[in-house]
């Protein structure tokens, strides 16, 4: 989920504004060689990952042999499902989900990989490190259904709706009765954003946008488990001359995760990533476009519970001196796009989240009072969409849910869309910066 920058704030940056001049084409960046090297290590992590995912039946034998019951017991489920239905806990046993991509640390800091300190550090967040990795392989499971199956011809609904079920289903938690939604399940809801829109379009009820064959559609989906929460995101598109846009943004993504580290600083992070995507011009119906970084998104650190937390991380160049340390998690996030590389608030909103630091406030509208109630049973300062408050039999409920955004109890996230006609596209990934390696705990054999 995207981070935007107010106006000022942008300004007070003083980001790199070249880009924004006349669609006057970047400068180009020998990156090839470099990006050619990083993907091996992903490689690495997709094996890695694939031989975590070969559960063999040695667990189900040994059951079926301490209870010589002539009863057949069902046996666990060793393999996923599609669409996908079984809680990872049973794919894997005792909690041995795979884990991300671990990345050591550069230079000054290539110490920590070895030092005891720092893995002892390590091993007292194994909790959190357990959450984390099942969120992740959730996430993974459940895109790549979803990658496999999304067509043009379905409706936004129907795509959102897949993915949201696959999620509750694989953490066992439907969500459905209070409070099961904030032990283990969606962590934001699922963006679908087309072509000029860059984030937060998820349909509201009765939203009949059937995906079409030139579509290009941003998936952007949460998975939290005990509040520690994945943000990751790809791009979905069938024609292939969008394929120099995907791939612009992917690498833009993979510079700012390989940058990212103890000490680093957002504002240099940005640059990298800003000269990566830049690099790139694409052609798209007889008509180049240099690829621009969207400058008022950001990716974010993520803090239990709340998606966005006080760190900014820029895609383009700042002198945002902020530097990340270790403990923290970060959505490293980038956008591309052949219009203006700015986003403004459009269309109608569906996503919420309650405001995190705000004080108790005087609520005066009694609807907006039980809202508030549900709101805070069921999701806490997680991210919501007005379906979620569909399925939870609530109705009638828009005036109450304006009221909250008025008075500053909840915030709105409308969607964010660059300029008509334009094209849009990102992929993001959540790395954990753990005391001795980065973790890209999202990354899969996909991107
Ligand atoms: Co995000």
């Amino acid at each position: 989920m995207a981070a935007k920058i107010p106006t000022d704030a942008l300004k007070e940056l003083r980001v790199n504004e070249a880009s924004k001049a006349n669609g006057k084409a970047a400068k180009p960046v020998p990156a090839a060689d470099d990006d050619e090297g990083h993907a091996e290590d992903s490689d690495d992590d997709a094996d890695e990952n694939g031989a975590a995912n070969g559960t063999d039946g040695a667990t189900g034998a040994a059951k079926k042999k301490k209870k010589r019951k002539p009863k057949k017991k069902k046996k666990n489920p060793t393999a996923q499902t599609e669409p996908p239905s079984v809680m990872v806990s049973q794919l894997f046993p005792n909690k041995s989900y795979p884990k991300g991509e671990e990345v050591e640390y550069k230079d000054e800091n290539n110490y920590r990989t070895t030092n005891e300190e720092k893995r002892h550090l390590d091993n007292l967040n194994s909790e959190f490190l357990t959450d984390y990795r099942e969120a992740a392989e959730i996430h993974r499971q459940v895109r790549q259904y979803a990658k496999k199956t999304i067509r043009p011809g379905q409706t936004l609904t129907d795509i959102a709706e897949t993915i949201e079920n696959g999620v509750r289903s694989l953490t066992g938690h439907s969500g459905l009765t209070e409070g099961d939604a904030m032990v283990a399940g969606m962590g934001f809801p699922c963006g679908l954003s087309l072509n000029h829109c860059a984030a937060h379009y998820t349909p509201n009820a009765g939203n009949k946008m059937v995906l079409q064959q030139d579509d290009v559609m941003k998936v952007d989906f949460g998975v939290h488990v005990n509040g520690r929460i994945v943000d990751s995101a790809f791009t979905v598109a069938f024609e292939p001359k969008y394929d120099n846009l995907l791939k612009a943004v992917q690498e833009a993504t993979n510079a700012g995760i390989r940058e990212a580290g103890i000490d680093a600083r957002v504002g240099e992070i940005g640059g990298v990533i800003q000269e990566t995507m830049e690099s790139f011009e694409v052609e798209i119906d007889g008509t180049s476009y240099p690829v621009k970084s969207i400058r008022n998104l950001t990716g974010h650190n993520i803090l239990p519970y709340s998606i966005h937390g006080t760190k900014a991380v820029p895609i383009v160049k700042s002198n945002d001196q902020t530097k990340m340390e270790e403990g923290d998690v970060f959505a490293i996030e980038t956008f591309g796009s052949t219009g203006n590389g700015y986003v403004r608030d459009d269309m109608e909103v569906s996503h919420y989240a309650k405001n995190a630091d705000i004080q108790h406030v005087d609520l005066r509208l009694s609807s907006a009072k039980a809202l508030l109630s549900v709101i805070n049973k069921n999701f806490g300062t997680l991210p919501f969409c007005r379906r979620y408050l569909d399925r939870l039999g609530q109705d009638k409920y828009l005036l109450g849910l304006n009221s909250l955004v008025n008075s500053g109890v909840v915030e709105a996230y409308p969607p964010l869309c660059d300029k008509k006609g334009s094209y849009t596209a990102q992929f993001e990934h959540t790395i954990l910066i753990r005391p001795t390696v980065k973790e890209v705990i999202s990354r899969g054999e996909d991107y």
